[in-house]
């Protein structure tokens, strides 16, 4: 059966994820193939998408990408990777449709067009939900249906992760091809309502040690980064899994905490050193543990990627009293109505019992804001055309 022919300009939207099983290091720098498996948890669009218009034309003349406004540089070999990998996925599935005549639009050039709605400076997970989404759109624009894990990896690894929602792993894959080194779902978002995030934005500042650049020293000169990769995830990833499908909060906090204190083990054991966090990032890390200690069990457990920033998982009935919780010991500067985005959380006050035990020297303003979110879908595809990035003309539209 023919398939229908693609639409030619098409924007979708994917999301942020965070890694509880961190993915750090890579066996294949060229295919983008990592030395353990990873697992993540992808947040809520409602408040953290990238968005990404994609067109293609034959009026076009050169493959062109702008980012947040900016035009990029289209050399960018990971971007070349993608457009590459797509297209020849496009081939392929052309190819076994008909058995011959290729579509036109593969010898079309290609505009795309992505904005994050999150500052990408504050450190969170942008590449990610960046190279999802343009492979996600290429993969509407070019008409292709098959897996998009590869696609999305070549951009950036941990990009995979992003292509689903709820829970979802990416298994490093044993092939030196790569094929077999592919996201899959471990849980739909529906799976656990309970969950929540909140993201804890400490500085806006650029990260001192690129991810890439950082990993590849890990891989290098530290003798703790492959013990772990060899002898403590495989484990957690199969352990972290079942806490996920029985639901086990204490057990999934427990393994996320001891899972992002490693990743910042290898980081310090990494020659020279990188330190992605700072005081703050480490006054969460104790008031997290107080916290939980006043209530005798694992009832918020945080993790960190490679900056400062906290992301903390907890349930629905401590999302209240552990922003209160934050207040006190970071108190907003300035008005403070600007403190919380996304969910609402409601006021509570602390017990005199409650702060005694967490005995913080407040500091004001080391915590900017905090974004209140939940588990999400994966990528999605618009339909309403005024959401386009890109104009008729096949440039970026104004900023609104
Ligand atoms: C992760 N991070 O699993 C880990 C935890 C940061 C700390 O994946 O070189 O941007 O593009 O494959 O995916 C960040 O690294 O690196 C990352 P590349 P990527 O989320």
């Amino acid at each position: 059966m023919a398939s229908e022919k693609p639409p030619v300009v098409v924007t979708c939207t994917a999301p942020v994820n965070i890694a509880v099983v961190k993915y750090w290091g890579k066996r294949d720098e060229e295919l983008v193939l990592p030395i353990n498996s990873s697992l993540s948890v992808t947040l809520h669009q409602d408040q953290l998408k990238a968005t990404t218009t994609a067109a293609i034309s034959k009026d076009f003349t050169e493959d062109r990408v702008w980012l947040n406004g900016t035009e990029e540089d289209i050399g960018l070999p990971r971007l070349q990777a993608c457009l590459r990998e797509i297209r020849c996925l496009a081939r392929k599935h052309s190819s076994t449709e008909d058995g011959n005549s290729l579509p036109l639009s593969l010898s079309y050039k290609v505009h795309v067009a992505s904005v994050n709605n999150f500052p990408t400076a504050a450190g969170l997970a942008s590449s990610a939900a960046g190279y999802a989404c343009l492979a996600y759109t290429l993969a509407q624009v070019y008409g292709v249906e098959s897996e998009l894990s590869e696609v999305a990896r070549r951009g950036s690894g941990s990009a995979c992760r992003s292509l689903y929602g709820g829970f979802v792993e990416w298994q490093m894959g044993e092939r030196p091809d790569g094929k077999d080194s592919v996201a899959r779902q471990v849980a739909p978002e529906s799976h656990w309502p309970e969950l929540r995030v909140l993201v804890l934005v400490v500085s806006a500042e650029k990260k001192q040690t690129g991810s890439t650049a950082g990993m590849q020293a890990s891989v290098e000169t530290s003798a703790l980064l492959r013990f772990r990769a060899e002898a403590v995830v495989p484990a957690r990833m199969a352990e972290i899994t079942r806490c996920i499908r029985e639901r086990d909060f204490q057990g999934f906090g427990q393994l996320t905490m001891k899972d992002s204190n490693q990743f910042h083990a290898t980081c310090l054991d990494t020659f020279p050193p990188i330190s992605y966090l700072n005081d703050t990032s480490r006054r969460i890390i104790h008031l997290v543990h107080r916290f939980n200690a006043h209530h005798g069990q694992t009832k918020v457990a945080y993790t960190f990627d490679a900056g400062p920033n906290a992301v903390i998982f907890t349930l629905d009935d401590t999302v209240d009293e552990f922003v209160a919780v934050v207040r006190h010991s970071f108190p907003p500067e300035g008005a403070g109505d600007k403190f919380l985005k996304g969910l609402p959380v409601k006021p509570v006050l602390l017990s005199n019992e409650l702060k005694a035990t967490l005995a913080v020297d407040p500091s004001p303003g080391s915590v900017r804001y905090i974004i209140s979110t939940q588990v999400g879908p994966g990528p999605q595809m618009l339909d309403d055309p005024h959401l386009h990035l890109l104009g008729a003309d096949g440039l970026p539209k104004p900023a609104a």
